[in-house]
């Protein structure tokens, strides 16, 4: 355990008040009698920083000395949210600070809160990949991530008077950032563009020439573990011009010449894509790719070099994980390194490449499978154009011998897909070039199996696909956003938090203790004041008064057609003209609800900003209708973040996954509100599985019968008057302007109207029955409140620490180190 007996407290608080003194005089040469909030955050960061690095440098260096085996994460987002109050409570030392900085005359919290998150990411597989990196430092996994450092992440969210969500910048650097150091030394040049020309000398070696060279700067992040000095690295890339600017067309008087080259470079790691489920084949969105693989590839060999191992032994220490599609160019791009600059062999390269990569898989949807254009590839990178062709031959080479003569089959699998343009498949080169293949939870990986890499199962075997069901860190979503759930945890069982934290499996010994009325009464009463909390919050931020006595339900992830945030407004809707139709006497039984929905829109997808404009009208209407008001309250909370979901999940009764059967692939909210409260679901069985069906709502049609469904829709299409007659009534009043804008609703309805590929008409009314046995849960407190315990008590196997185990072993084949 951690904590030493005999730490003394007294002396390190001491000690903290003078380091953050000290940081307040000289890092920031301010004076600490006027000192603000934000300059006293950035002094106890810089503080809380000083007891990382010293961690940091710690297990760098033994890594270095011992030289194992190392896994490394390739992820083009990371969600990282905010580190300050997440690393004073991995260190063991939040008290300790609380105590120091109150002494100075502040409080903790107003100090944690003017910290802007890093939000380099998107949603779920961003957050997974943040998750991930808390887990392996956590159980002293030698991993390190690789990213982009964007100047601006995920957009700020902002709702207009009319209800649209507008975009602002999130100029996240603008405070500076106490969390990452500049490796100036640490850089690379990274070419574009060029020719590449085959040597033809009998070898497959070619030269890549010309083009533009941009230099890519390393920034590291520390990843602090759990009671544990392992403080792993999260390092992330920056583009610079090579050269200041071009001094010839400088000296030439052509000076916005000589300043365009250098802010192309810079444009690279300039602005995170705001897309998810989406591919555009934007030349920009290629070249942070290719930029942030070939700086990652460079610096992992020059890693790997240092131990003096032959390359042949490349995949003895190094793992590299590929998080979707994104980082696939590593593949041809390790290729390239192993033949042009290490001179191997074709054949002995690519067996250290499909040795050293894994792939994991986060979507089935056909929309979000990534295509690159083969013009733009050859345009923009010659040279592994040129190798993706040569593994394609061989491949279909391969297949051919395996299946002779079967040309449909070498047409389906080929890396190129025919057409106009031809493009390349970047999954089936990730499924090629790597060493296994996983999917993110048992449904979905299956559905990988069988769907979208089926052919490829039948040619290279069953056991190279694998599912690794994804987690959730119990440290940020558990300990950190619900501290009082956490300690009632710890003095119930009577085990301290850097045990059970560590080993989520022990939250079963909750289970004898559903019985005990002391301790429910103490879970309701947490609840309530987590309640309160977000109350205030939305008081002081939005101005709007929330009824705390209501049962509060959230739909909190990002906007898309398959997650049906549609469904779940349209039932909002339902319950209000039910309501409205209800005598004074019926209402008087109806136990009140406040629904929540967050989460972005990509800027350029229409319809799922038409349903953001449309909740937030809704919203208008009904929280200002005196029959309802008190009854039936939504909300929109503009600009959904990791911090706002740690206030949003601890408060919540009940949330929603309510997407289409198959489209989820596995949700990580689920998890996060399961820690607390239970879920209605359309997809993930897993959950139920482990707490049990009595404690989930399940609702609507399973995965097997949607391609039916969509079948029937398109050939024997039924009026939804007919199929749906409540649903129909509902569109109507839309339609109708009972919520404004009569006609600019028409799109989004037309969408359930027409088609409706989402099965929204299929499944809204046992959507709206399965609502209405929550709402006869919820009368029953007493059992309520076992269902809530029982849930957490079971969410063992959800934490990311046993996902990440999971990989550690049957994966990369890494071993945890113990730094000294
Ligand atoms: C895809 C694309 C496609 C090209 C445009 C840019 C872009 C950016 C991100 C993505 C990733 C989409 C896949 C994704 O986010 N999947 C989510 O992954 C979560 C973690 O595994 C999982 O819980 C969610 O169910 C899944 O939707």
């Amino acid at each position: 355990v951690w904590k030493d007996a005999m730490r003394d407290v007294d002396t390190e608080v001491t000690s903290i008040t003078k380091s953050f003194v000290n940081h307040v005089q000289t890092s920031l040469a301010r004076q600490p009698y006027n000192l603000d909030n934000l300059g006293a955050y950035q002094a106890a960061a810089l503080s809380v920083r000083d007891n990382l690095l010293v961690n940091w440098n710690e297990t760098a260096l033994q890594y270095t000395r011992k030289a194992p085996k190392r896994a490394y994460y390739l992820s083009l987002e990371f969600l990282m949210g905010r580190t300050l109050d997440n690393a004073l409570l991995n260190l063991g030392l939040k008290d300790q600070y609380s105590e120091g900085v109150k002494k100075l005359g502040f409080s903790v919290e107003d100090i944690l809160d003017q910290e802007r998150d890093a939000a380099l990411g998107n949603g779920g597989l961003g957050r997974l990949a943040a998750c991930y990196l808390d887990s392996s430092a956590s159980q002293e996994l030698p991993v390190w991530g690789y990213g982009l450092r964007y100047k601006y992440g995920i957009f700020q969210q902002l709702i207009s008077p009319a209800g649209d969500q507008l975009e602002a910048p999130d100029p996240w650097l603008d405070n500076q950032n106490p969390w990452e150091l500049p490796r100036l030394d640490v850089s690379y040049e990274i070419r574009f563009y060029g020719q590449a020309e085959r040597l033809g000398d009998g070898t497959p070696r070619a030269t890549w020439s010309g083009g533009q060279e941009v230099l890519a700067v390393a920034y590291d992040v520390m990843i602090p573990g759990c009671y544990t000095k392992t403080t792993n690295n999260l390092r992330l890339w920056e583009s610079k011009p090579k050269r200041g600017f071009d001094l010839n067309s400088f000296n030439a008087g052509n000076y916005e010449g000589a300043v365009e080259a250098s802010n192309s470079a810079a444009a690279i790691t300039s602005v995170l894509y705001p897309n998810d489920h989406t591919t555009f084949g934007k030349e920009l969105r290629l070249k942070q790719q290719y930029f942030w693989t070939a700086a990652s590839l460079a610096d992992i060999l020059r890693r790997f070099k240092n131990i003096g191992k032959p390359i042949t032994e490349f995949p003895d220490y190094v793992a590299i994980q590929l998080n979707d599609t994104h980082p696939t160019l590593a593949i041809p791009e390790l290729m390239r390194i192993l033949i042009d600059e290490e001179d191997q062999p074709w054949s002995t390269a690519w067996q250290i490449v499909t040795n050293t990569f894994f792939y994991t898989n986060h979507t089935v949807l056909p929309e979000a499978l990534e295509k690159w254009p083969v013009p733009l590839m050859e345009h923009l990178l010659p040279r592994h154009m040129q190798i993706i062709y040569d593994i394609n031959l061989l491949f279909l080479q391969s297949v051919e011998k395996k299946f002779p003569g079967d040309r449909d089959r070498l047409g389906r699998m080929s890396l190129i897909e025919e057409g106009f343009p031809k493009q390349v498949r970047m999954a089936y080169l990730a499924c090629i070039g790597s060493r296994k293949v996983n999917g993110v939870a048992e449904l979905h990986s299956d559905l990988v199996k069988t769907t979208i890499l089926k052919d490829f199962v039948e040619f290279e075997g069953i056991s190279k696909f694998g599912n690794v069901t994804n987690g959730i860190t119990p440290r940020r979503w558990l300990d950190q956003c619900n501290p009082e759930l956490s300690s009632l945890i710890s003095s119930t069982l009577k085990v301290d938090k850097a045990v059970w934290l560590k080993d989520l499996t022990r939250l079963e010994a909750l289970l004898p203790f559903t019985e005990d009325e002391a301790f429910r009464k103490e879970w309701a009463a947490i609840k309530q004041r987590n309640k309160e909390r977000l109350a205030h919050h939305v008081q002081t931020t939005l101005g709007f008064t929330i009824n705390t006595n209501a049962m509060f339900d959230v739909q909190i992830k990002r906007l898309h057609e398959y997650k049906r945030q549609t469904l779940n407004i349209l039932g909002v809707i339902h319950r209000y003209l039910t309501l409205k139709n209800m005598s004074a006497a019926e209402k008087k039984k109806v136990n009140p609800r406040v629904v929540f929905f967050a989460g972005k829109a990509a800027p350029a997808y229409y319809i799922a900003k038409l349903t953001i404009r449309l909740i937030v009208n809704v919203a208008r209407i009904i929280n200002e209708d005196p029959d309802t008001k008190d009854l039936l309250q939504l909300y929109f909370l503009p600009d959904y973040s990791v911090s706002l979901a740690e206030v949003l999940i601890p408060a919540s009764d009940i949330s929603q996954h309510i997407s289409t059967a198959g489209t989820e692939a596995s949700g990580t909210s689920n998890m996060k509100c399961s820690l607390t409260r239970m879920l209605v679901d359309g997809a993930n069985i897993e959950i139920a599985e482990e707490v049990g069906e009595s404690n989930v709502f399940f609702f609507g049609h399973l995965t097997p019968a949607v391609e039916d469904l969509r079948y029937q829709h398109t050939y024997h299409p039924t009026p939804i008057e007919e199929k749906c007659p409540a649903l129909a009534n509902v569109l109507n009043q839309v339609s109708a302007g009972l919520f404004g804008d009569a006609h600019v609703y028409e799109p989004l309805l037309n969408t359930i109207r027409q088609g409706d590929h989402y099965l929204l008409s299929d499944d809204f009314d046992s959507y709206i029955a399965a609502l209405a046995m929550v709402d006869e849960a919820y009368l029953d407190q007493t059992e309520w409140v076992k269902k809530s315990i029982r849930t957490t008590a079971k969410m063992g196997k959800f934490s990311s620490d046993r996902a990440i185990n999971e990989y550690a072993e049957s994966y990369w084949n890494i071993e945890a180190q113990k730094i000294a």
